[in-house]
């Protein structure tokens, strides 16, 4: 008898995953290197086989969800045959590079490959507001859209495989440069004495009033005019990002998470850029292969 369906991987993520797959009443095969990760599930209702190439088997679509790609082909590789008439669903975090290359590897084994991204710890999966982001094939997403929906909203983003790590990159990236922030923010006042829990209630809400000029920066990146309706041009942030290091360097503070915006700063400056907004500089990240290259 098929399971509704199979998960290939259970830390935190694909434990999370399973389980609320097993709330919605799904019948939910497991597999995970370290087998005793699935006894709490199997607890609740999940079939066990003993390998990857059974838990394939077992069920047409099949989620994984491992620590990256190399471990995804290492479950995988053995289950060969299996995998022909397939759904395979990846939520594994990788590259745009790796889905599109795991996606020709699936179709050469015969399965639909769907790529997807988590945008949420594993506490949020089950609920409306974590959002799961695929790409790939449609007909494998539309075939299994509702399973799919067990874990959160889903959102599928076209035929490329690549899409999903994508946005998932960007996404991260942007969570990343808040953190960079608060954590900078975080050890400057505490070298006053002042906590951390201190500085949030006056932190988070300036961060959502600058959140809010977004949109406008986007869509000076879109149109290439960064010069309209400039009210913070770039030769004055850079002359007043000045003092932030030299304030953190006096304080004690390595300035090693700030600095790469000063010198970016400085670069547009020194470009031509110093009457635009700061929307400018991502003229030149787009034009940094030569600098990315060299690291
Ligand atoms: N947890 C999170 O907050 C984030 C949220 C967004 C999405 N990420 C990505 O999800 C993938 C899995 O993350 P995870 O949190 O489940 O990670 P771990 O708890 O460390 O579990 C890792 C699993 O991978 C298995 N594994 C590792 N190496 C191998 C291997 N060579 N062969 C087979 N399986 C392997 C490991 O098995 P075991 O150690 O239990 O035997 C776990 O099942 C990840 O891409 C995140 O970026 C999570």
């Amino acid at each position: 008898m098929m399971s509704d369906l199979s998960v290939v991987g259970l830390g935190a993520m694909g434990s999370a995953l399973a389980a609320a797959f097993l709330n919605r009443g799904l019948v939910t095969t497991v597999w995970n290197r370290s087998p005793e990760k699935a006894d709490a599930l199997v607890a609740k209702g999940a079939l066990r086989p003993s390998t990857a190439a059974e838990a394939v088997e077992a069920s047409n679509l099949v989620v994984v969800c491992l620590l990256n790609y190399l471990t995804v082909y290492e479950a995988l590789g053995g289950a060969g045959g299996a995998l022909s008439g397939r759904v395979l669903v990846n939520l594994t975090n990788g590259t745009p590079l790796q889905a599109r290359d795991m996606a020709k590897w699936a179709a050469d084994r015969g399965a639909e490959y769907v790529d997807g991204a988590i945008m949420a710890i594993p506490p949020m999966i089950g609920q409306r507001a974590a959002l799961l982001l695929y790409s790939g094939s449609k007909s494998g997403f539309d075939a299994h859209r509702q399973v799919l929906e067990s874990l959160g909203t889903g959102q599928y983003l076209g035929s490329d495989a690549g899409l999903a790590p994508l946005y998932d990159a960007a996404l991260l990236i942007g969570m990343y440069g808040i953190f960079a922030g608060a954590l900078h923010a975080m050890a400057l006042v505490g070298t006053e004495g002042i906590a951390a829990r201190e500085l949030m209630p006056v932190l988070t809400p300036w961060m959502n009033a600058m959140m809010g000029g977004l949109p406008g920066l986007a869509e000076q990146v879109d149109t290439g005019d960064h010069t309209k309706d400039v009210t913070s041009n770039l030769e004055m942030q850079a002359v007043a990002y000045a003092n932030l290091m030299e304030a953190s360097r006096a304080q004690g503070v390595s300035t090693e998470l700030i600095a790469p915006m000063h010198h970016l700063m400085n670069r547009g400056v020194a470009a031509g850029y110093g009457a635009a907004d700061l929307s400018s500089l991502v003229d030149l990240l787009r034009n940094s292969s030569s600098l990315s290259a060299r690291g």
